[in-house]
């Protein structure tokens, strides 16, 4: 007891300016992560992860593990050397001889005290040091592995409850820090996987034989990122599947010991039409670039010239600019440099100017020479940016004309039935898919502040032409013309926008979506600021319209529908279940309800496996275990002598750990790779995969713990999961057997079933008597009455409305999102069709209702 008092005496005076730092923290928490919703509470898991990631920037550290635990909490592991621990020598007499371990904890930038040799900070506005992560935490718990010792400490909102515990332990070293966020401080509590996936994907792109977990206890999702050439597979996947016109990227690297910088470049020449080029240094990505941008930019287009005009590859007189020799290049450089500066705190911009000299002396030579050493690629690298200055100056001059014609009166397109409200705020204008369609709008439309732009057939896909070629188009100029701010980077004027929406009205089938989705690669890479700005829309026209006598509703899609059904469906009814040699059991109300829930999951999940091409009765029966369930991981076995890859179910890690040692033999070598980066590295070149002879490809199967659950629920309410596929089979007199379920309507009428699937059909059809239900194939269909009501009316309508990012006031988060919309466009519009297909699967569209 008196050991206590002593200690939490000795506490108190020595915690003052520890608790001075942290309170300031936790007073005004946004000075420090940047806000309190979903990106500082991102912020604190990055911040423990930057720490581990220095550790390995200094080799000490090769494996990660961040992992969302189902009670909110985060925890991140690594492998690194562990947070000192031992008693503290400072000259602040109230640090001195504290354990290095709490001082890190409680104290503010106390990192930094134990002179670590990294470049310090590794994620973009971090380098605070984990006190910060401490300070906002509710609880807070630290594991460290040193020198055979297991230390352990816990805090509560940066105070500390556990005292440094230290016990016997194994030779592993390393750090492992779990942490609630303080859910009075942050508005938002949940870490998002998206959210981590993206940023931990990038970390591990910028850290070669870096090995970063993810793991989601609360979906069990999981990823794992590992690259043994980071960059490049960076740059593969920035670029998108878009074709390259060289076969390997080019990847150069360079080493200035004396001014102490180093440099790693990838440049991927593609045939696509957008530059793309990342910037980073020292792992911090500088959104505005700066003098590594500058370096690189002007060292390609120099070498590009000069290569062209050595060797006569440009004809005539054409004039090709810097932008014209990048155009379609994808390239990413990363420097290291001990001392950065940045422009402003949140380092958007490099300004060391000796990078500026260090990257040209390095790409003027290297990419001279590959220029030189690879005559056929430089050849086509350099006609593509003659044909780029052509294309230019085509648009040029088609820009011109319609300018003039414009002057003369042109103005507005003809199809355009322009609202007359001139008021640029309230105003909107409708793009309707079709003629047609664009008539109905039209009559039915508040025509004071509605526009309606009809357009025909399906737009130009500009993720594949030129800027020349789109301005030939009739459809696009028509639009151009109608919004009236221009396109491109110099042209563009938001101010001169002439509607507060533009909305985009297109049927609720394959077409419709088709051409919502060229308009809006239209208006992404060439109207970027208004969907910046929020002014891009999507109308949501119902694709039901349902009749119960009088009453008239609208329905949006399927999903809806089918809901609907079954809660009219469920009104008064019954199933009734008979079993043998007892009487029959009858279930209703709450539990029928939530039956009838938990199928529909079931019919979703197993959709989603059926697209895999996994039937999920042929899982349960074969492959269902009595303890770990339905198997989590697919495994496709590819050796070298077979052509045929080998399938394998596993139910955990442990399991494919021990399928590839099995698979690997006597010192054989088996690599395991995730089926998104068999895919992208499968693309780079052309067919020609550098994949290894022998492979273990993996497929996570997380709609098979989603199944899980539903199997258990339905035999924890005392049913079989046999009784999901029983299949009633007519007896020698032809006849059926009796059913096992029935369904009881209100009416005490009864449907036989076949199985306990058949559950929820039925429910569904008994919902649907009585039901008009009307379904209508395009906007066509609707009378105007009916488009003006269900779609147009802002007292009734729901609009879509387009983001780019969900986080503007976060830049870095923002950043992250807009070039992963960047990639998803080009990959969803270029050309190739494989990484297409995978991507549609792997994505449910993500988008948020949103009444305006
Ligand atoms: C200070 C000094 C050293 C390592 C660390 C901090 C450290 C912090 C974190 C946070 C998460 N993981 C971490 N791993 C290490 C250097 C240790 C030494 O010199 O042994």
């Amino acid at each position: 007891m008196a050991e206590t008092t002593t200690m939490e005496r000795r506490y108190d005076e020595s915690s003052i300016t520890v608790l001075e730092g942290l309170s300031a923290v936790q007073k005004n928490p946004s000075m420090y992560i940047g806000g309190v919703g979903s990106a500082g509470l991102h912020h604190l898991a990055y911040e423990v992860i930057d720490n581990a990631v220095d550790e390995a920037l200094e080799g000490y550290c090769d494996s990660i593990l961040v992992r969302i635990n189902a009670d909110g909490s985060c925890t991140v592991v690594d492998n690194g050397r562990g947070i000192p621990v031992g008693p503290l020598l400072h000259e602040n007499p109230k640090l001195n001889g504290k354990p290095a371990l709490e001082v890190v904890m409680t104290v503010l930038n106390s990192g930094g005290k134990f002179d670590r040799q990294s470049y310090k900070v590794s994620g973009g506005l971090h380098g605070l040091g984990v006190s910060v992560v401490n300070a906002l935490s509710e609880w807070l718990e630290v594991e460290v592995n040193r020198e055979g010792m297991q230390h352990t400490m816990a805090f509560e909102r940066g105070v500390m409850t556990q005292e440094l515990r230290t016990q016997p332990g194994s030779s592993k070293t390393g750090t492992s820090v779990k942490f609630r966020p303080d859910p009075t401080v942050f508005l938002e509590a949940e870490f998002k996987y998206e959210i981590l996936q993206t940023r931990l994907r990038e970390l591990a792109y910028l850290n070669s034989r870096l090995r970063i977990r993810l793991v989601d206890e609360t979906t069990g999702r999981e990823c794992e990122y590992y690259y043994e050439e980071g960059l490049v597979d960076f740059c593969i996947h920035l670029a998108g599947g878009a074709e390259c016109l060289h076969k390997d990227p080019i990847l150069i690297r360079g080493e200035d010991e004396s001014i102490g910088i180093s440099c790693q470049i990838v440049l991927l020449f593609t045939d696509s039409y957008a530059e793309n080029i990342l910037c980073f240094a020292n792992n911090i990505h500088n959104v505005h670039g700066g003098t590594h941008m500058s370096g690189l930019k002007t060292s390609v287009s120099r070498v590009a010239s000069n290569y062209a005009k050595k060797n006569n590859l440009i004809k005539g007189n054409t004039a090709v600019t810097g932008d014209d020799w990048r155009e379609g290049l994808t390239a990413i450089v990363s420097v290291k440099l001990r001392e950065p500066k940045f422009e402003a705190q949140t380092k958007v911009k490099l300004l060391n100017p000796e990078v500026e000299t260090f990257l040209q002396q390095v790409l003027n030579e290297r990419l001279g020479n590959y220029f030189e050493e690879h005559p056929a690629e430089a050849k086509r690298i350099v006609q593509k940016g003659v044909q780029a200055a052509q294309a230019r100056e085509a648009a040029r001059r088609a820009r011109d004309l319609s300018r003039k014609s414009a002057l003369s009166g042109g103005g507005l397109p003809g199809k355009l039935w322009d609202c007359r409200s001139k008021d640029a705020d309230s105003t909107e204008l409708y793009l309707v898919e079709g003629d047609s369609a664009g008539g109905i709008a039209k009559q039915g439309r508040d025509s004071f502040t509605q526009a309606i732009l009809p357009l025909k057939g399906k737009i130009l896909n500009v993720e594949k032409a030129r800027v020349d070629k789109m301005l030939a188009h009739e459809e696009i100029t028509k639009l151009i013309s109608a919004v009236g701010c221009g396109i491109g980077k110099e042209e563009f004027d938001l101010s001169k926008c002439r509607y507060g929406k533009i909305i985009i009205m297109t049927d609720a089938d394959v077409d419709g979506s088709h051409i919502r989705t060229l308009l809006l690669t239209f208006l992404f890479r060439h109207m970027r600021p208004l969907m910046e700005a929020g002014k891009i829309f999507v109308a949501q026209p119902p694709l039901y319209q349902v009749k119960k006598s009088k009453n008239v509703e609208y329905v949006l899609d399927d999903r809806t529908l089918n809901r609907k059904l079954a809660e009219l469906g469920l009104v008064g009814t019954a199933l009734l279940v008979r079993q043998e040699g007892r009487s029959e059991r009858v279930i209703e109300g709450e539990p029928l309800r939530s039956l009838v829930t938990q199928l529909d999951t079931l019919e979703a999940q197993t959709r989603v496996l059926a697209r895999r091409g996994i039937a999920f009765a042929d899982l349960v029966h074969r492959y269902r275990h009595p303890k770990h369930g339905l198997p989590k991981i697919l495994a496709c076995i590819c050796r070298p002598d077979e052509t045929e890859p080998h399938r394998e179910y596993l139910y955990d890690e442990q399991g494919l750990a021990e399928l590839r040692r099995k698979e690997s033999g006597e010192g054989g070598m088996v690599e395991v790779m995730e089926a998104r980066h068999v895919l992208l590295s499968h693309s780079d070149n052309g067919g020609e995969t550098d994949l290894p002879t022998h492979r273990i490809v993996r497929y996570q199967l997380p709609e098979c713990r989603a199944l899980d659950a539903v199997l258990a629920s339905i035999e924890s309410s005392g049913l079989s999961v046999d009784d999901l596929f029983f299949v009633r089979e007519e007896l020698v007199t032809g006849e059926l057997p009796p059913a096992k379920f029935l369904l009881r309507n209100g009416s005490g009428e009864f449907t036989e079933l076949d199985n306990l699937l058949a559950v929820a059909l039925g429910v569904r059809d008994l919902g649907r008597k009585g039901l008009g239900i009307k379904r209508f194939k395009g906007l066509g269909e609707m009378n105007s009455d009916e488009l003006w009501e269900t779609t147009m009316d802002r007292e009734k309508r729901t609009l879509l409305r387009v983001i780019i990012s969900d986080d503007q006031n976060d830049l870095e988060q923002a950043d992250l999102d807009a070039r992963e919309a960047d990639r998803i466009f080009r990959l969803l519009m270029g050309d190739n069709v494989e990484d297409r297909r995978r991507f549609i699967e792997d994505n449910a569209v993500n988008v948020k209702n949103l009444d305006v």
